[in-house]
């Protein structure tokens, strides 16, 4: 019988509105929903059959049998798994306390059902992906704006001009995102776009800067200098509403344009023109604080330069410029219940809230688990469980998170793949992919805020099951149901509802339901209470930083130049691949089954390296090697080597990835350690690797 559901994509976390068909329980048709992407839809989120279809995911749960990492599995019921791991949990609790078990997960909308099991099991150790993600510009807009990075949307549609430090929104994509740039540059409006090398977003655009690696704080610093002195800023907006704009205009007196240039490798007279274009386009200007900004040991202060610079153009809370998300309440309206417990009052494992006390508690920071772990301070921690979160693929360094995680009693992967550290844990609970699996109702803000739900389109291929199963099944066995009370979907549902007044029945028309029909905005004229800062204005000097001894306005320091032999190795996202978890997929592999170093046309002749040659990689303390293809191009500066993340994979049964091409994180050695002090991020563009031509050459052998 063929059906239709509306429903949520999952092939990343953008989480796009998507339709899907199935006839005799197998999806025939994806795309996105028409009422709100017009069917559009990108290839990962078409390549979900292949996933569906794939026979190289785990089947059914999975206990290891010989030594971690070995590779040897005994198939297991759920019955038992979910017992054996519950078993271990319990055992565990009661000889460490239950702050030794750790959760981390993806985050996103459903995080607060994970968060909600590991309070309820007595830990505060509730982490995710994002300090090698948004963490530094989720710190840089609160310690500015007083929200965090999801404080604030774009109005990209209606702006004039979009400004992007390597923010490659044509690779990394988000469809609504990516349609609303296209709608904006039809309109006449310029995208400049600032990156180390040429990219999707950069070929698009109407100005581009290549810039040196680690640069972007100094150039966004020239571009305020020349903003302030032009005059090209909103007085009546600063008045009313800022905090610290004297202290910025003397701080960036220093600042020139010509220094910018200088410091970023790029002309002068084409910053001062960028400057007069934003003269022009303001207050319809917007400076994207970017996403993934694990990059740098400035990249905080980096981001806090965008959002100053978004606040100069007055852009805040219009049309064409930034607004306030708008929840149900902002629309006179309840919202939506959902799974929650308070957390315990235990000191975290990461040191956030009480050694580190400028973070934003919630998630806190992962990677600062690890050196703790070793040391067992303040407490050991013996279990991790990984909740849609690949440590070894994400987190830099696997071998030294290893040598954290072999102190750990149990290891836990809740996965729809093999991902590498499920490949090292000690079980594997499949969860069911996307297309087999209900959700709970999630509320989206934005201009339009919407309800939303994931419903299954086909029931689940294998012996598999969605989190919610698995956490309610694991709560069941530890006397968390209090937490978890709900036997089926359709419960949860209707107790999440229940204050709304609307019913499953709502979403069937367009696959959300829309709390406003109008767009919502705010009376720019009374914004105040909308900035959660100690003032309530938006602050250029923050007050929480200075008292964790940092500054507000940091003077611009030079990034380190690689050694000699040596290159800076960045990596970035391609719009084919979803992080490190599509390169086994059967239909995205065949797209792109393998990534390649590029390499600068004057550095690689020097090297005596050309296209196609074979390259080898090793990390700084030569502990890791990696052999791939070079690209020989102008379109990366010369300081830096570029490869595409997600790809060297050592997972024997997943056969399309396996071995297929080098992994960035492997070669990161010892940069678990190297972290935004003020912001939190990883620093994962500090990576330095040697760069040979590889012996392995067929061209080369026959020479020798
Ligand atoms: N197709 C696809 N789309 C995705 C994702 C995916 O995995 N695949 N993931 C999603 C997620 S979770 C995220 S966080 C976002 C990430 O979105 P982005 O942050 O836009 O993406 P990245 O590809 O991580 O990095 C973008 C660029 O940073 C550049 N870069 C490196 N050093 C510098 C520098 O010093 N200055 C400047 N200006 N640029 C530099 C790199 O060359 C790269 O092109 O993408 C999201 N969308
Ligand atoms: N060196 C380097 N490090 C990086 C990056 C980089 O580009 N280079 N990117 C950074 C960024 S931006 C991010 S966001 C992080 C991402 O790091 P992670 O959050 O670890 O990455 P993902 O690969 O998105 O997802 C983790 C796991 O979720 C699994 N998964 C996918 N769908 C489902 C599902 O429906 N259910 C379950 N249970 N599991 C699922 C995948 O198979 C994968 O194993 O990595 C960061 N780290
Ligand atoms: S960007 Fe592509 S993969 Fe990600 S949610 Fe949207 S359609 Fe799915
Ligand atoms: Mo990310």
């Amino acid at each position: 019988m063929k059906q239709s559901v509306y429903s949520i994509c999952g092939m990343c976390t953008v989480r796009c509105p998507i339709r899907v068909e199935s006839e005799n329980n197998e999806v025939t048709w994806i795309e996105g929903n028409p009422h709100q992407l017009d069917g559009a839809l990108c290839a990962k989120g078409s390549a979900g059959v292949a996933l569906l279809n794939d026979t190289q995911r785990p089947q059914q749960p999975l206990i290891r049998e010989g030594a971690r990492g070995a590779g040897r599995w005994r198939e297991a019921s759920w019955e038992e798994a979910l017992d054996y791991v519950a078993e271990k949990l319990q055992r565990i609790k009661s000889e460490y306390g239950p702050e030794s078990v750790v959760l981390s997960s993806r985050g996103g909308p459903w995080q607060g059902m994970y968060k909600a099991f590991i309070h309820a099991f007595g830990s505060p150790n509730y982490t995710n992906h994002d300090c090698t993600c948004g963490r530094n510009t989720h710190h840089a807009s609160l310690s500015i704006n007083g929200v965090g990075r999801k404080g604030f949307a774009y109005d990209i549609k209606n702006a004039k001009h979009l400004v992007l430090f390597g923010r490659d929104m044509f690779s990394a994509l988000r469809i609504a995102e990516n349609n609303q740039t296209l709608d904006m540059l039809d309109n006449g409006g310029r995208l400049t776009y600032v990156d180390v090398r040429q990219t999707m977003t950069g070929a698009k655009a109407t100005r581009f800067f290549q810039v040196r690696p680690g640069t972007d704080y100094a150039l966004a610093l020239g571009v305020i200098h020349q903003v302030i002195k032009q005059g090209y800023y909103d007085k009546e907006f600063i008045s009313n509403y800022v905090t610290g704009f004297d202290e910025l205009c003397s701080f960036i007196e220093q600042y020139t344009p010509a220094w910018a240039a200088k410091e970023c490798n790029i002309k002068e007279k084409d910053l001062l023109a960028f400057v007069e274009e934003i003269g022009e386009d303001r207050p319809n200007v917007i400076f994207h604080p970017g996403w993934n900004l694990a990059r740098y040991k400035d990249s905080f202060y980096a981001s806090r330069a965008m959002h100053i610079l978004n606040v100069l153009m007055g852009n805040i809370e219009m049309k064409g410029g930034l607004f306030i998300p708008k929840g149900a309440g902002d629309c006179g309206k309840k919202g939506i219940r959902s799974i929650d417990c308070a957390k315990p009052d235990i000191k975290r494992g990461d040191g956030i809230g009480w050694k580190y006390n400028h973070f934003d508690k919630g998630p806190g920071l992962a990677h600062l688990f690890f050196n703790n772990m070793l040391k067992e301070d303040p407490y050991p921690i013996k279990a991790w469980i990984a909740m849609r979160h690949d440590l070894f693929s994400g987190m830099p360094d696997p071998e030294q998170q290893k040598r954290a995680l072999d102190k750990c009693d149990l290891l836990v992967s809740i996965d729809v793949n093999y991902s590498e550290f499920g490949w090292y844990s000690d079980v594997i609970l499949p969860e069911s992919t996307y297309l087999e699996r209900d959700t709970p109702i999630v509320q989206q803000k934005g201009l339009k805020p919407r309800l939303a739900v994931r419903r299954r389109a086909v029931e689940p291929k294998w012996d598999t099951k969605s989190s919610c199963e698995i956490f309610t099944g694991l709560a069941s066995r530890l006397g968390l149901e209090e937490t978890f009370p709900f036997k089926t979907m359709d419960e949860l549902w209707a107790w999440q509802l229940e204050p709304t007044g609307y019913t499953m029945a709502d979403f069937d028309e367009k696959g959300f339901i829309e709390l406003s029909e109008e767009q919502v905005f705010f009376d720019r004229d009374k914004l105040d209470g909308q900035f959660k800062t100690p003032s309530g204005k938006i602050e250029i000097v923050s007050e929480k930083l200075d008292k964790a001894g940092l500054p507000s306005l940091k003077p611009f320091e030079a990034p380190e130049i690689p050694k000699k032999g040596m290159f800076r190795l960045i990596y970035g996202k391609v719009a084919v691949h979803t992080q490190g978890h599509t390169t086994n997929n059967p239909l995205l592999s065949e797209l792109m089954p393998t990534n390649t170093v590029w390499i600068n046309t004057k550095q690689a002749k020097k090297l005596d390296i050309q296209t196609g040659d074979l390259v080898e990689l090793s990390s700084a303390d030569r502990s890791y090697n990696a052999t791939a293809e070079a690209h020989v191009t102008d379109h990366v500066h010369p300081e830096a080597v570029f490869t595409v993340h997600g790809f060297g994979k050592e997972i024997p049964r997943q056969s399309r990835s396996f071995m297929a091409g080098i992994s960035d994180q492997k070669l990161m050695v010892g940069k678990l350690d190297e972290w935004d002090q003020a912001g939190g991020g990883v620093n994962l563009c500090d990576a330095f690797v040697y760069v040979t031509k590889s012996i392995r050459n067929t061209k080369r052998r026959v020479e020798l």
